[in-house]
């Protein structure tokens, strides 16, 4: 069985977009795939973190992921802190990777360019962490959102590199970016991803928002003066939006909604995206509920980090013989 690696970074409550885009992806990958899904909790501190407001993410995200179906018994789910072999790696890979390829990563670039002052180390050597997220783990694919494709292009490249200093090492991953359609858009600004760093509230569908706050927002959806429902993108973002949303969630295809919604006004058509929306969450968030109140995040985080530990172990026992670390 091919071996499948994703990790979410849980700087925020978890958005409508991620599980569209990635958790529910995650969950029918555990079918076909070894599936090794961590939670990031290092790369949060990146840029600061409330301690109180970042544990309460940690909590909440793990417990969605169980929500969502991922199984501890068939996927290996973890925190990434608690593998420390992923830090120790990461070191060994930042002194495999130039500065100069740092240099070029788009997050850093942005940020320099908008300016930020605040920008920390760990920030700038992110994404060598990441490579020793996936390398340490020999995985097959890693499905990643397009803004983290140069990430994993960067890992294969710093992979490729050891391989040839030091000798075969490391298998070369495979990006795996979702297809059009996986990219959920902000309810108030159609045109801007779906974020969970995103200001604009209104815009974004939390998983643990109350339904009837999920129901206003779609509600109050940005759409546009067109009146019809139909699938155009460029000219009816809005709508185009909604309709993805929809088919994700009610599993119809969108000429099927077109068709049913042909002629009726978009106050009818987003009740019934906002009943999607809300059927979702309502049973997301009782499973949740679920899971909080059976108290087995611990177990599971446990359990998971003893599965990740040997892979990770093994690994890093083998690049510091190969680097010379050890003495013979
Ligand atoms: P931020 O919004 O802070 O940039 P994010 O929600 O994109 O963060 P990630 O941790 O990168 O955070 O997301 C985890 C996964 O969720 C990624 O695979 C990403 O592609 C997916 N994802 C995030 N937002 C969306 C979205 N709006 N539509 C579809 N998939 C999404
Ligand atoms: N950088 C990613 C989260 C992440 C990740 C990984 C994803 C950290 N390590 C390894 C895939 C594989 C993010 O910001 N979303």
């Amino acid at each position: 069985m091919k071996r499948m690696l994703s990790g979410i970074k849980p700087s925020g409550q978890l958005t409508l977009g991620n599980y569209i885009g990635a958790l529910r992806e995650f969950v029918k990958y555990q079918n076909d795939y070894e599936m090794i899904v961590f939670i990031a909790n290092l790369h949060t501190l990146t840029v600061y973190q409330d301690p109180k407001e970042l544990s309460q993410n940690l909590k909440d995200t793990i417990a969605l992921y169980l929500a969502c179906g991922l199984d501890p018994n068939r996927s290996t789910i973890f925190m990434q802190s608690d593998v420390m072999e992923h830090a120790q790696l990461g070191f060994i890979l930042s002194c495999n990777t130039y500065m100069g390829e740092l240099n070029r990563m788009t997050q850093y670039k942005d940020k320099l360019a908008k300016g930020e002052e605040s920008m920390t180390s760990g920030f700038y050597v992110y994404p060598t962490l990441m490579a020793s997220d996936i390398l340490i783990y020999d995985p097959d694919f890693v499905p990643v959102g397009e803004d983290q494709k140069q990430h994993v292009e960067l890992t294969r490249d710093v992979a490729m590199r050891f391989n040839n200093r030091y000798g075969e090492t490391f298998k070369i991953p495979q990006p795996l970016i979702p297809k059009i359609g996986a990219r959920i858009m902000s309810l108030s600004d159609p045109t801007k991803k779906m974020s969970k760093s995103d200001e604009q509230d209104k815009g974004c569908i939390y998983l643990l928002d109350k339904p009837e706050v999920a129901r206003k927002k779609v509600m109050s959806a940005i759409t546009d003066l067109v009146g019809k429902v139909q699938y155009d993108p460029i000219n009816q973002p809005g709508i185009a939006n909604l309709l993805v949303i929809h088919s994700a969630l009610s599993g119809r295809s969108i000429e099927n909604l077109v068709k049913e919604f042909e002629g009726q006004g978009y106050g009818t058509f987003k009740k019934a995206v906002a009943d999607e929306v809300v059927k979702l969450l309502i049973d997301l968030q009782a499973k949740y509920n679920d899971i909080l109140n059976q108290h087995i995040l611990d177990k599971v985080l446990a359990q998971g980090a003893v599965k990740a530990r040997v892979l990770a172990h093994q690994k890093l026992k083998l690049v510091e013989t190969k680097i010379g670390l050890t003495i013979d």
